[in-house]
C-alpha cells in the first residue's frame, strides 16, 4: 500500500534535540558573518561563493532571490549588498550537489515524503525533467519535448480551460511571468492564483480602495528622512535584514522608531550593521524607541485608541491633523469621525493588550511628528480582518497628511523577490479590464473576463474535481497553503500536477494521478540562448524595476529557463490555434520586453530603461498625491474591532518564520534570535498560560483547532516559555499549516488567516 496523500503532505512528527538560550537583544553583528561563512562553506564551491557575493544586488549583477527589499539607488556597500539570509538563500540555490535519474530511481516518492523538509531541501538541485506515471512508485526521466507534449495533451483534454489551475510563486522574473500569464489567457482561463494571495493580497486590496494603488508609496530615501517609522507586524532582522540598515540611517538622521509586535524581535530592538567595522566593535544601534507588545490581532484596537485620542486633541486645540491635506485630497472624513466617536478609548486599549504608559509614548511620537512611515508585513495581512488592519493605518496617515510627501507614506514590505513585479505584469486572477483589453488589442484574442481562482478557490475546485490539472511556476504549494490535509486530497484528485522548480520539495511528492517535475535555471545562473546570455528583470518592494543576470554556470546542462518552459508548453498546447509566435521569445528576451512595453503601464522604452544601472521607478499615484480611486480622492474607511472571543482553554496562535527558513525551504533548525536551537516543532507560550495549564518547559503537547465544527490536529510540539502576551502563542509554518482552516481568511482579499488560528494545547 502506498502512503496516502495526507500522510505525505504532513511534516514528520519526530523531534530533533531542542536547546534553548535567552534570546539576544541585538541582531546581526559578528555571529551573522560566522553563520554565513559556515553555510557557504558547507553547500557551495568557494569560487562560486565569491562570484555571488561580488555580484549580489550590485548594479549590473543579479537580484538576490531572497526578499524584495530594494537596493540603494546610489552608493552600494563595497562588501556586497548582501545579508546573512540572502547568502543562505544563495547557498541553497547554488548548491554543488545535483539530483537526477539515479536519485529518483533509488528513492521512491513515499520514501522521500518520510524525510523532513530540511532533509528534502538538502538533497540537491534538480537536474533533469522527471515524470511520475499513474500508480508508479518512482519518478523516471523524460525528455523536455515529451514533457511539453504531456502537459499539452492533458490541458487539451479538459472540458474547459477553467479546469486548469496555474499557480505562481514570487521568484519568477517579469519576462517569464508576463509570458506565463499570456499563455494562460490565450489557453482560455484566468485561473492564476499566486503566493501573493497568501501574502500581501490584503494590503493590495486595502490600498487600492483607499489610495488607488495596491503597492506602497515610499522610496528608500523617504525612509532615511522620516521623523517616525512604525514597524508593525513584521520581523525585519530575519525576513528583510537589509531594512535594518535603512532604519539605522533613519535613526542617525534623528528619526524615531516604533515597533509593534507580540514578540520583542531581536533586530527591532538593537542592530549591529555587519558592514560597519566600528559598529561591530562598539555594539550596535538601538533601533526601537518604543516597543509595543501588542496582543495578536490587537492592531485595529490599538490604532483606534490612537485615533480617538488624536481626534479629541484636534477638536479641543486644533493643529493635530493636516486639515489642508484632508480638505484637498481626501474623501469620507466626516463619516469617519462620526464612526470613530462610537468607540470607547478604554475598551480599545484593553483589547490591544497594551499598557497606558506605552500607549502614551506612541501617542506623543505621532502627535508631535508629521512625516510618518508605516511598514508592515504578515503580522497584519494574515487575519480575517487584515484589510481593516491596513485601512486603519491609512486613516492615521491621512489624518496626519503623511502620504505623498517626503519622508512619509505606506510601506508594505513585500516577501518574494519579484512578487510585486509578477502582479504588475499580469499574474492576477482578477486582472482589471483595461489590462485585458490591451492584451486583446495587441494579440488579437479575447482573454477570459471571469474572475479566476485565487489560492483558496483553487484548492476547493481541485477538491471538488472541478479543476483537474495543477501547474506550479515555482513555489511549494502543498506546504505553503492552509489546511494541509484537505489541500493534499485536492491535489491527489488532479489528473496531472506539474512543478517548475529549482529544488525538490514536498509538492513534488503529493501528486495528481500523473506528475511532472520541470527543473529550471535559478537567478544566479547564466541563461544562454540563441542571442547570447539573457538579462531579465524584477520589481522590488518600492516599485523599482531593475535587471538581473546570472553569473554562475548552470548546475546541469539539462536545465532550461522559465521563459523556455513557458514557450515550450505554449507551443505544444496551443499549436495551430495560437496567434502568437511562441518560440521566438526564448531566443531573445528583448522581444518579451518589447511586448511588455506595449501592454503594461510604465514600461515604455523598457529595453533602454533597463540598461540604467539602478533600474527605473514605475509610476506611483499615491507618491504624488494622485489618488486613482473610485472617488478620485484618498478614502477614509470605517473599520470595526474584530469580534472573536477565546474560550477559557483557547489561545490565539500566529504561525511565523524562524530565522533559518525561507518560507517552506528550511535552511537549518535554529532560530537564533529567539534563542531556539535544533528544533522546529515548538510552541512559544506565555509562562502564565503554561502555569494555568500545568505545562512545563519542553513538555510535549498536541495542538487542536476547531473551526465551524471541524477539528484539526497537529501532534508533538515542545512548549517553550517566552515573552509573548497572555493568551497568545506562536508556532512555525509549515508545520502547523494542518491547523489553519481553509475557510478562515481575510474578507475581500481571501488571505488565509494564518496569524490568528484559535487553538487548544493538550499535554500528552
Ligand atoms: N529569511 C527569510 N526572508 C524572508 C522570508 C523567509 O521565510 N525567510 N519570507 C519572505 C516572504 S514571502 C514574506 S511575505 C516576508 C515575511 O516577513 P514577516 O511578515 O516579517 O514574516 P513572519 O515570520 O510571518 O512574521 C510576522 C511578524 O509579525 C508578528 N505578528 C504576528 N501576528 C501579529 C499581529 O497580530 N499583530 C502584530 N502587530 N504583529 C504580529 C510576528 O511576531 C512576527 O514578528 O519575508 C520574506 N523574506
Ligand atoms: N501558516 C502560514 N502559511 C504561510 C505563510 C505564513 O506566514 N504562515 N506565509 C505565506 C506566504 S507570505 C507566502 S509568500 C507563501 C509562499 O509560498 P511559495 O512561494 O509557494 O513557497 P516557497 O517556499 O517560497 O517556494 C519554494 C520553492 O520554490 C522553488 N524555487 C525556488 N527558486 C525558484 C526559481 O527561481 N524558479 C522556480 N521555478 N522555482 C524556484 C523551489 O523548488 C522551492 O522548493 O507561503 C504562505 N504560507
Ligand atoms: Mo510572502
Amino acid at each position: 500500500m502506498s502512503t496516502s496523500a495526507e500522510d505525505k503532505a504532513k511534516t514528520p512528527e519526530s523531534f530533533s534535540n531542542l536547546k534553548t538560550k535567552t534570546p539576544p537583544k541585538n541582531s546581526v553583528g559578528f555571529t551573522s558573518i560566522k553563520v554565513v561563512l559556515g553555510h557557504v562553506s558547507k553547500y557551495m564551491k568557494l569560487g562560486d561563493a565569491l562570484k555571488i557575493s561580488k555580484n549580489l544586488n550590485q548594479k549590473g549583477g543579479f537580484d538576490c532571490p531572497g526578499c524584495a527589499w530594494p537596493d540603494p539607488d546610489d552608493e552600494r556597500s563595497a562588501l556586497g549588498e548582501y545579508c546573512e539570509n540572502g547568502m543562505k538563500a544563495m547557498a541553497e540555490e547554488a548548491q554543488n550537489k545535483t539530483i537526477g535519474a539515479e536519485f529518483f530511481a533509488k528513492n521512491s516518492v513515499d520514501e522521500l515524503a518520510n524525510l523532513s523538509d530540511f532533509e528534502i531541501g538538502k538533497s540537491g538541485r534538480l537536474s533533469e525533467p522527471m515524470y511520475l506515471p499513474e500508480r508508479a512508485s518512482h519518478y523516471q526521466p523524460i525528455s523536455w519535448d515529451d514533457a511539453f507534449k504531456k502537459v499539452g495533451t492533458h490541458l487539451n483534454a479538459l472540458n474547459s480551460p477553467d479546469e486548469a489551475v496555474f499557480y505562481t510563486s514570487g521568484r519568477t522574473t517579469n519576462e517569464a511571468a508576463f509570458l506565463y500569464q499570456l499563455f494562460v489567457r490565450e489557453f482560455g482561463t484566468s485561473n492564476l492564483p499566486d503566493c501573493s494571495n497568501m501574502c500581501h493580497e490584503a494590503s493590495g486590496s486595502a490600498l487600492t480602495e483607499t489610495l488607488g494603488i495596491g503597492k506602497g508609496s515610499v522610496t528608500l530615501d523617504d525612509l532615511y528622512k522620516a521623523e517616525v517609522v512604525m514597524v508593525i507586524g513584521q520581523n525585519p532582522a530575519t525576513n528583510h535584514p537589509r531594512m535594518l540598515t535603512a532604519l539605522e540611517k533613519c535613526k542617525n538622521n534623528g528619526g524615531r522608531i516604533i515597533a509593534i509586535n507580540p514578540l520583542p524581535e531581536a533586530g527591532l530592538i538593537k542592530f549591529t550593521n555587519p558592514q560597519n567595522p566600528l559598529k561591530l566593535l562598539t555594539g550596535g544601534t538601538k533601533l526601537a524607541d518604543v516597543f509595543v507588545p501588542i496582543t495578536i490581532n490587537g492592531d485595529v484596537a490599538f490604532i483606534k485608541a490612537l485615533l480617538i485620542k488624536l481626534l479629541e486633541k484636534e477638536e479641543k486645540e486644533g493643529g493635530v491633523f493636516d486639515t489642508d491635506f484632508i480638505n484637498e485630497f481626501t474623501h469620507g472624513y466626516d463619516a469617519f469621525v462620526s464612526d470613530l466617536k462610537t468607540y470607547n478609548f478604554e475598551i480599545c486599549l484593553e483589547a490591544s493588550g497594551v499598557s497606558k504608559a506605552i500607549f502614551d509614548d506612541v501617542y506623543d511620537l505621532i502627535l508631535n511628528n508629521n512625516k510618518i512611515i508605516i511598514c508592515w508585513a504578515m503580522g497584519l495581512t494574515q487575519h480575517q480582518n487584515a484589510v481593516d488592519n491596513i485601512r486603519e493605518l491609512v486613516n492615521l496617515l491621512l489624518l496626519k497628511g503623511s502620504i505623498g510627501k517626503e519622508g512619509a507614506g505606506t510601506c508594505p514590505v513585500r516577501g518574494h523577490s519579484n512578487v510585486q513585479g509578477d502582479r504588475t505584469v499580469g499574474i492576477w486572477e482578477s486582472a482589471p479590464q483595461i489590462f485585458l483589453d490591451k492584451i486583446e488589442n495587441k494579440y488579437g484574442f479575447k482573454p477570459s473576463t471571469k474572475h479566476g481562482f485565487s489560492v483558496i478557490d483553487a484548492i476547493k475546485a481541485m477538491y471538488g474535481k472541478k479543476a483537474k490539472v495543477f501547474f506550479g511556476m515555482g513555489g511549494n504549494f502543498i506546504s505553503a497553503v492552509p489546511d494541509t490535509l484537505y489541500a493534499a486530497q485536492a491535489l491527489a484528485n488532479c489528473n496531472l500536477t506539474v512543478h517548475v522548480s529549482t529544488k525538490l520539495n514536498r509538492s513534488h511528492l503529493v501528486t495528481g494521478k500523473e506528475a511532472l517535475i520541470l527543473p529550471c535555471l535559478g537567478r544566479s545562473e547564466k541563461d544562454y540562448q540563441k542571442s547570447g546570455v539573457q538579462l531579465q528583470s524584477v520589481e522590488n518592494s518600492m516599485g523599482i524595476v531593475s535587471s538581473t543576470k546570472g553569473v554562475l554556470e548552470p548546475c546541469s546542462e539539462k536545465l532550461i529557463s522559465e521563459v523556455a518552459v513557458v514557450c515550450g508548453i505554449a507551443h505544444a498546447t496551443l499549436q495551430g490555434r495560437t496567434k502568437i509566435n511562441w518560440l521566438q521569445y526564448k531566443d531573445n528576451y528583448d522581444l518579451v520586453r518589447n511586448d511588455i512595453a506595449e501592454v503594461v503601464d510604465g514600461f515604455t522604452d523598457f529595453n533602454t530603461k533597463l540598461k540604467q544601472p539602478s533600474g527605473f521607478y514605475l509610476p506611483n499615484g499615491a507618491r504624488v498625491r494622485e489618488f486613482k480611486t473610485k472617488t478620485g480622492k484618498a478614502n477614509f474607511s470605517l473599520n470595526k474591532l474584530p469580534d472573536w472571543k477565546l474560550k477559557d482553554e483557547e489561545l490565539i496562535m500566529m504561525t511565523i518564520r524562524s530565522h533559518d527558513q525561507f518560507n517552506t525551504t528550511i535552511y537549518g533548525l535554529n532560530d537564533r534570535y529567539r534563542g531556539i536551537y535544533n528544533e522546529r516543532r515548538i510552541i512559544f507560550m506565555n509562562r502564565d498560560d503554561m502555569a494555568i495549564r500545568g505545562l512545563k518547559e519542553q513538555q510535549v503537547v498536541n495542538l487542536k483547532s476547531e473551526f465551524n465544527g471541524v477539528v484539526r490536529e497537529a501532534h508533538n510540539f515542545k512548549v517553550v516559555g517566552y515573552d509573548i502576551p497572555k493568551n497568545c502563542c506562536a508556532t512555525y509554518f509549515p508545520e502547523t499549516n494542518v491547523l489553519v482552516p481553509l475557510d478562515s481568511f481575510a474578507h475581500t482579499a481571501k488571505t488565509p488567516a494564518s496569524k490568528s488560528v484559535i487553538v487548544t494545547v493538550e499535554a500528552i
